[in-house]
């Protein structure tokens, strides 16, 4: 019997890749997120039916995630690997310019609704003794200009992933937190309100981690023997790494 992983925002990126890496050794999937027509495509490119159970619902409803796994056929019900990967950054600029709205969406998103989703589904994956993998981000443990609310959300991934381990001692359930940094996928579209250029820029010449490069830390954190936890993966690109703390000076005369 294949096992079966549920995975959150795959209709683009990083749950994209994840399904096809799951597919592709041999595990079943169910494919979350709000684009109808991309989770069909998915489905159909991951071999149909058998293989792959779209679930469109927005991760911010509660009562629309409840619904929709209530709804699940009975050959995708039993999840084994529960991935918390739907997610998004608003905007790039500091504080004072930030839209309220903004921050309540990645809240919503980032936050509640993966802490909704991984509730309702916690006494079945306690019976599976399934592992549970959130995707965090380097900005959970490192600040910078412009990530405040994104950083926050992402701070509260890392730090609800340890709480889990805690909590779920002696279940046999695993908890696996991935930080990944620079990596190119349609994030930074969306955080930029689909800024093409910007998107361009970002990524030229930095040869950025690819959705493929995080699938494959998934797939691995979930493929290891029962007895081993991988708390936390934090993966960046070759090309990027850290800066000295900036000093802001008075003017001296
Ligand atoms: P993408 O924008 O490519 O994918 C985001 C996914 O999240 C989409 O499938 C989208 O599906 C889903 N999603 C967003 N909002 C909702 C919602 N309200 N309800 C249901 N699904 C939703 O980004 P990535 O693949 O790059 O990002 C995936 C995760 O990885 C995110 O949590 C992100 O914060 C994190 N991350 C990304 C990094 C990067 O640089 N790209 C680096 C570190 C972490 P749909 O629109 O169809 O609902
Ligand atoms: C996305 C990576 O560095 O843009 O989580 O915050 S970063």
């Amino acid at each position: 019997m294949p096992k079966t992983a549920l995975i959150t925002g795959a209709t683009s990126g990083f749950g994209d890749a994840i399904a096809r890496r799951f597919v592709k050794e041999g595990w079943n999937v169910v494919v979350a997120g709000r684009r109808a027509d991309r989770l069909d495509a998915l489905v159909k490119d991951l071999g149909g039916p058998q293989r792959a159970h779209p679930l469109c619902f927005d991760i911010r409803d509660e009562e629309a995630t409840r619904a929709a796994l209530q709804a699940l056929p009975d050959a995708f019900g039993t999840i084994d690997a529960l991935v918390n990967n739907a997610g998004l950054a608003l905007g790039t600029g500091p504080i004072q310019n930030c839209d309220l709205e903004e921050w309540k969406t990645m809240i919503d998103t980032n936050v509640t609704g993966l802490v909704t989703i991984t509730r309702l589904l916690i006494d079945q994956l306690i019976e599976s003794k399934a592992i549970i993998v959130n995707l965090a981000s380097i900005a959970a443990s490192w600040p910078y200009p412009g990530g405040n609310v994104y950083g926050g959300t992402k701070a509260f991934v890392r730090q609800f992933s340890l709480g889990l381990r805690s909590d779920l001692f002696g279940t046999g359930v695993r908890v696996t937190s991935i930080e990944p940094g620079l990596s190119e996928s349609e994030f930074t579209l969306v955080r930029t309100g689909g800024n093409k250029d910007a998107y361009d820029k970002l990524y030229a010449g930095a040869d950025p981690l690819q959705p493929e490069d995080i699938a494959e830390s998934v797939y691995w954190a979930a493929s290891l023997p029962p007895h081993v936890n991988i708390n936390a993966i934090e993966i960046m690109p070759v090309s990027q790494s850290w800066a000295p703390f900036q000093v802001h000076r008075k003017q001296v005369s």
